[in-house]
C-alpha cells in the first residue's frame, strides 16, 4: 500500500527530482517521489553529458561519486572552430576549474541505485494528475498507478517534472511571468560506439551550420549537428549524418572514426524561463523553471544548482521552523538561472548558422572569434561561465 503522506512529495524522477530525493533523505526527510514513465524509459533518455564542478561535487556529496571518479572524463579545455580556424579555450588556466564528462543516463543510474539503498518511496509509471492545496495548510496530490486513482498529502511538493510536467501548471496564470525564445535551428544528436575524434570537446561554426564533437568515453561518441528545426531523423541516415558532421569539422575531422548510430534524436533549441519558481506550497526546480539551449552545457548544471537551493530551504525548516531560505529560493535560483541562460544564449548565437540576409550576423560572429582570439580577458569571461559560476 502505497504512502498516503510524506513531508516532502517530489514530481519527476529525472536528475532534479533524485538529487533533491537523495539530499532530502540524507537530511532525514521523508519524501515520496512520482515519475511519469518507466524506470527504463527515464534511463533510455539520452541527454546531457557535460557537469561543471559544482554538479561533481554535489554527486560526491551524496555518495554518488565513485563511478563519476572512475569513469567520468576530467576536460581542462576545449576548441572552437571557425571555419577550420581552431582557438583553444583552456579553462583550467584561464580560471583553475576542469569539467567532467559523465552522461546523463550514469548520473540517472548512480542516483536511482543510491535512493533505491535508501528505500526511498519512489514509484514509477505513476503520473501526477492533480495537485490541490498549494495556498493551504498541506498539498494533496492525487496520481494513478495501474490506472488506479490514489492521492498523497504533503508539506511540500517539488515540481521536478521537466518542461512538459503539471508543476509549472500548478502556478496561476495570474502570478506566473514565462520568457522564450525559440531558435531557428534544432541539434541532430548520435551516439555511436567508436572512438572519438579526439580529447577535447569541439564546438564547431561552419557556413553550412554548428557541429559539436563530444563523447561519453573513449570508446563512446557524441556528436551534434546543427539541422532545421523540422528536421526528420528518417532523412538522416547515418551515411548523410557523417559526411556533414566531418564537413563541418574540417581539417579536424581526420581523426572522426565513422560507424552505426546506437542512438539518434533531434531537439529542439529554446530559451525559456519561468517566474518565480515557488508559488505557496509548490516550488520549481530543473527543466520544469527552464530550459536552455545545450551549446552552453547547462541544463542538467542548473538542475543541480536548483536542487542544492531548494535542499537547504527545506533542510533549514525542518531543522528550525527556520523559513527565510524558503521565502528567498525563488530569487536565488533565478540569478544564478538568468546568468546561464544569457551564456547558453550567447554561445548559440556564436556558434549556428542563422537566417542572415545581409550578413552582419555572420560577421557578429566572426569579430566575436578574433575578439577571443585577442583577448585572454574575453577567453576568461568564456572559461568562468562554460565551467559553472559560484553556486
Ligand atoms: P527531466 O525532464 O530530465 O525530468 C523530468 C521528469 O519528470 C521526467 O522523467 C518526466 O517523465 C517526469 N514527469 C513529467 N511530468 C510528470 C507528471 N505529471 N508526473 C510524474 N512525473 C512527471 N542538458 C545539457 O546540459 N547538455 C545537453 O547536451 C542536453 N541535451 C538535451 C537533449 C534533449 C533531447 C533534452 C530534452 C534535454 C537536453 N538537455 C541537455 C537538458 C537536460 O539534460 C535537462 O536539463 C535535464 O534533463 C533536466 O533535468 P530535470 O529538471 O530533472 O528534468
Ligand atoms: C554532450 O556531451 O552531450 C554535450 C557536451 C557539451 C555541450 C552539449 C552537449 O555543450
Amino acid at each position: 500500500m502505497s504512502k498516503q503522506r510524506t513531508q516532502v512529495a517530489i514530481i519527476g524522477a529525472g536528475p532534479a527530482g533524485l538529487m533533491l530525493a537523495r539530499l532530502l533523505t540524507l537530511a532525514k526527510i521523508d519524501v515520496v517521489v512520482l515519475e511519469r514513465q518507466s524506470r527504463a524509459y527515464v534511463l533510455g533518455r539520452i541527454r546531457a553529458g557535460l557537469l561543471e564542478s559544482g554538479t561533481t561535487d554535489l554527486l560526491r556529496e551524496v555518495g554518488c561519486g565513485a563511478r563519476l571518479d572512475a569513469e567520468g572524463l576530467v576536460h581542462d579545455s576545449a576548441s572552437l572552430n571557425f571555419n577550420g580556424e581552431s582557438l583553444e579555450i583552456n579553462y583550467l588556466d584561464l580560471v583553475g576549474k576542469s569539467v567532467t564528462i559523465y552522461g546523463q543516463t550514469e548520473v540517472t543510474r548512480d542516483l536511482m541505485e543510491a535512493n533505491d539503498a535508501s528505500g526511498i518511496a519512489c514509484h514509477y509509471e505513476a503520473p501526477v494528475t492533480a495537485i490541490d492545496g498549494l495556498d493551504g495548510a498541506r498539498v494533496r496530490l492525487t496520481y494513478l498507478t495501474h490506472g488506479q486513482q490514489h492521492t498523497l498529502d504533503c508539506d511540500y511538493v517539488a515540481g521536478c517534472d521537466g518542461f512538459h510536467g503539471v508543476g509549472r501548471a500548478a502556478i496561476p496564470a495570474s502570478v506566473l511571468k514565462t520568457y522564450e525564445r525559440i531558435y531557428p535551428f534544432g541539434w541532430l544528436g548520435i551516439l555511436a560506439d567508436v572512438p572519438p575524434c579526439g580529447h577535447e570537446l569541439i564546438y564547431a561554426n561552419h557556413p553550412d551550420g554548428f557541429a559539436l564533437a563530444t563523447m561519453r568515453s573513449n570508446t563512446r561518441t557524441r556528436a551534434y549537428i546543427q539541422v532545421p528545426a523540422d528536421a526528420r531523423i528518417e532523412d538522416w541516415p547515418d551515411d548523410r549524418f557523417w559526411a556533414e558532421y566531418k564537413h563541418r569539422l574540417g581539417p579536424v575531422s581526420k581523426g572522426v572514426t565513422t560507424g552505426p548510430s546506437i542512438e539518434k534524436s533531434v531537439a529542439p533549441l529554446r530559451s525559456f524561463v519561468a517566474e518565480p519558481m515557488r508559488f505557496g506550497r509548490l516550488f520549481l526546480a530543473g527543466d520544469a523553471a527552464h530550459i536552455v539551449p545545450p551549446t552552453g552545457a547547462k541544463g542538467l548544471n542548473l538542475a543541480a544548482s536548483d536542487v542544492r537551493y531548494l535542499s537547504r530551504a527545506l533542510i533549514a525548516f525542518y531543522a528550525s521552523g527556520d523559513a527565510g531560505l524558503i521565502d528567498t529560493y525563488s530569487e536565488t535560483c533565478l540569478k544564478r538561472i538568468w546568468k546561464a541562460t544569457r551564456f547558453s544564449w550567447w554561445m548559440t548565437t556564436l556558434l549556428h548558422k542563422f537566417p542572415d540576409p545581409d550578413g552582419f550576423g555572420t560577421a557578429m560572429q566572426r569579430a566575436e572569434f578574433e575578439y577571443l582570439k585577442s583577448s585572454r580577458t574575453a577567453q576568461v569571461s568564456l572559461a568562468e561561465n562554460y565551467v559553472g559560476l559560484p553556486i
